[in-house]
């Protein structure tokens, strides 16, 4: 599809959305912004980044725009299940507002379990009342691992019983998109680890309808609200990865945009934290740094509003936006060598073939060792 067809297809969706009141009465985004000091020049230049972050050229920037400012009119109901609340906190613990903030804050938001002030059997009705209200029509969000065990003990909500399993299948069956928000939700996340003592998947094992990942522990704030603004825009589910993390955001590893990569290059490691090498900014390899593994956009996007990011702050990236990551990483201080790891470049986009995958994945892996230490002995020489 043309540029021209994917933009006059995105001004119909949007004319449609248009026409349907806002879920809440609250001021427009234009107005919120105003309030809080950004001026429309600022919000166009936030519409800019996201287009360059949903790999849309710069003329989808008004639409964009648009996206952003219709988004109240997109019923959000956001789940919480086994986790450490990181993924809202990524996007809402900032002294400042930011752009991003502000567009969460401008959803319509029917159910977050940490952000209402209801509890007990409101809550309970409150849920079940955005579940009938808006049926078909919510998009689900879902924050943290869904336990399966023994139900009676683990995530079991409200006075009669209810695990954060039924729960999430029951809120799944009538949703227009489902995204789970975090590697816990994705893929089971740090509950999951090794013994995994509740049995604890992601959402995508316990429901029929189909999940779109948004990994990370946590995911940055551009991901959370880009993923939904992808929604708006399209109406669609973005091209996947095959572990279903969309391409835009997870099409390149860490290593492949991180700043520290013409120290890789120049074999220029740092060799134990708070060395000369450390203090200089060289490459985090041989302390652990899993970038060269790892498909995220951290190294461009960053987090804190583009403040700062793993790398950026001295530690090796740990991974945390790939499944089974606490136990396929570690220990996250020492080099992955030559150890087996299963990553997309292994696994066939139409079936996953373990052997295959290993395969390929061996020479990546020693690939990535040998040029590592190829570079290392290159620069000892000189
Ligand atoms: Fe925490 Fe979210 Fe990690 Fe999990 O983030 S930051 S444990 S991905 O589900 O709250
Ligand atoms: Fe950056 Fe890590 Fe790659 Fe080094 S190994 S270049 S620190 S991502
Ligand atoms: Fe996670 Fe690595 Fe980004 S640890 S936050 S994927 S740099």
């Amino acid at each position: 599809m043309s540029n021209h067809d994917l933009l006059s297809r995105i001004n119909d969706r949007l004319d449609q959305l248009s026409k349907l009141p806002a879920v809440k009465d609250k001021l427009t985004i234009t107005k919120a912004l105003e309030k809080k000091g950004f001026s429309r020049r600022e919000f166009m230049k936030w519409a800019g980044s996201m287009s360059a972050l949903l790999a849309l050229p710069a003329t989808f920037t008004p639409v964009v725009a648009r996206a952003a400012e219709l988004s109240d009119r997109l019923p959000v109901i956001w789940l919480h299940m086994a986790e450490c609340t990181g993924c809202s906190e990524s996007l809402l613990r900032t002294d400042t507002p930011t752009i991003d903030s502000l567009i969460f804050d401008h959803i319509s938001l029917e159910y977050h379990e940490t952000l209402m002030a209801a509890s007990g059997w409101q809550a309970e009705h409150n849920l079940e009342d955005a579940i009938q209200k808006h049926k078909g029509k919510y998009v689900l969000l879902v924050e943290g691992g869904i336990p399966t065990g023994a139900t009676e003990h683990y995530l079991t909500i409200g006075p009669h019983g209810v695990s954060g399993k039924e729960h999430a299948i029951k809120a799944s069956q009538n949703a227009a998109a489902i995204f789970a928000i975090g590697t816990c939700s994705s893929f089971g996340g740090v509950q999951a680890a090794h013994p995994n003592p509740s049995n604890c998947v992601g959402l995508s094992k316990v429901t029929d309808k189909p999940v779109i990942n948004v990994p990370g522990c946590p995911p940055s704030e551009k991901n959370i609200v880009g993923t939904l603004l992808h929604f708006i825009l399209f109406g669609t589910l973005p091209a996947l990865d095959v572990f279903n993390r969309p391409k835009w955001a997870y099409g390149l590893r860490i290593h492949d945009l991180c700043e520290r990569r013409g120290r890789f290059d120049a074999g220029e490691f740092v060799q134990n934290f708070g060395d000369e090498g450390a203090k200089n900014g060289y490459c985090l390899y041989k302390v652990g740094c899993k970038g060269p593994y790892t498909f995220n956009n951290c190294s461009k996007e960053r987090f804190n509003s583009h403040t700062s990011w793993p790398v950026q702050a001295g530690h090796g990236c740990i991974g945390c936006s790939e499944p089974n990551f606490w136990d396929t990483m570690g220990p996250f201080e020492e080099p992955m060598g030559d150890r087996l790891y299963d990553t997309v470049f292994g696994l066939g986009a139409d079936s996953i073939s373990d052997k295959i995958g290993i395969g390929v994945l061996t020479l990546a892996g020693i690939g990535i060792a040998t040029h590592a230490a190829i570079a290392a002995s290159k620069k000892n020489e000189e």
